[in-house]
């Protein structure tokens, strides 16, 4: 009787030994909750809390409201959070192999765009991995266009505006336009429009529709210049720590993640563009003249990025043009 007593302690310890070592980790992202990366993501977690059958559970925090845009990348590298969505670019001060996807006008479409990465992906998983982050998935945003409060006929009428920037390409790209850079996260961008702090900024159409930007500005101009990627990473340490199959459902989700966010950043391209248009806004491709200006300026980036990209971003670059 005893002996049973005893046995039956032990089951119930070991019971909830199994309980306790359920974990949960905090997932923060930084754009709203509306937005197809945050949709994609919060599908994701749900995959992985039923496929770990709550071994894992993940609690998705959009809009910045756990970490701050900003912050991301540093609260998974440093293990404040375990896991966390981020746009690459916004790091490629860091590392410039994290700009790979801001390289103006070398993709301008989501084929051309998917080729790229494709070749740079193992690239990057190596740079997260130096900086303490195991990589999941990735989706793109759909192209960058000139988000404007008048009309735009050359690159000339760029000088003195305020622009919002959001990486180093785009605040490069103030810089050579002679436009007055600022950083603002998304999150905070309708903010910054109605009060004045920009006026101007380069994004795909989802972000302005996410942010109702209509009631701020009037043109958008299409110029297809590159399309940024958002990244899933988790702290390497935690992944380490993981069983092979948490690792294994955590794989598996994330590449169903990285495939319906990449049907859906397509699907919600014209969409986007077609609602800026209903709300009010004048919608159009950049005049001839506007895009050989950009392009020029795109040249004199590229150069930038191969010279601070060094072997490994020639590399990405020659295998894309098949060199
Ligand atoms: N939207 C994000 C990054 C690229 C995009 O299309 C933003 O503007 O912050």
């Amino acid at each position: 009787m005893k002996l049973a007593n005893t046995l039956l302690a032990a089951t119930a310890l070991a019971g909830i030994g199994a309980a306790a070592q359920a974990e949960k980790w905090d997932m923060p992202m930084a754009y709203a909750a509306s937005n197809f990366h945050s949709e994609v993501g919060a599908t994701f977690a749900s995959c992985v809390t039923d496929g770990t059958g709550g071994e894992l559970e993940i609690v998705t925090h959009p809009s910045g409201s756990l970490f701050g845009g900003a912050e991301i990348k540093r609260a998974v590298m440093t293990g404040q959070a375990m896991i966390g969505e981020r746009l690459l670019s916004a790091h490629q001060n860091e590392n410039a192999l994290y700009g790979v996807d801001s390289i103006p006008f070398l993709v301008s479409s989501f084929d051309e765009h998917e080729k790229l990465w494709s070749i740079a992906q193992p690239y990057v998983e190596k740079a997260l991995e130096e900086d303490n982050l195991h990589y999941v998935y990735s989706v793109p945003w759909p192209p960058q266009g000139l988000y404007m409060n008048k009309e735009l006929t050359d690159i000339e009428g760029m000088k003195g505006v305020k622009f919002r920037s959001y990486s180093a390409a785009t605040a490069k790209m103030a810089e050579l336009t002679g436009a007055l850079p600022v950083q603002v996260e998304a999150a905070e961008l309708s903010q910054a429009l109605a009060t004045g702090v920009a006026e101007s900024f380069i994004s795909s159409g989802a972000t302005g529709y996410d942010r109702k930007v209509w009631e701020h500005l009037s043109h958008f101009y299409e110029v297809d210049a590159w399309l940024p990627r958002n990244a899933v990473f988790v702290n390497l340490d935690a992944w380490n720590d993981l069983s092979d199959e948490a690792k294994t459902v955590i794989t598996d989700c994330g590449a169903t993640a990285a495939a319906e966010g990449l049907q859906k950043s397509i699907d919600y391209t014209n969409f986007t563009l077609d609602e800026l248009k209903k709300n009010g806004m004048s919608v159009e491709r950049a005049s001839d003249h506007l895009m050989g200006q950009l392009q020029e300026m795109g040249e004199v980036m590229t150069a930038e990025w191969l010279e601070t990209a060094g072997d490994d971003g020639k590399a990405i670059v020659d295998a894309y043009k098949g060199e």
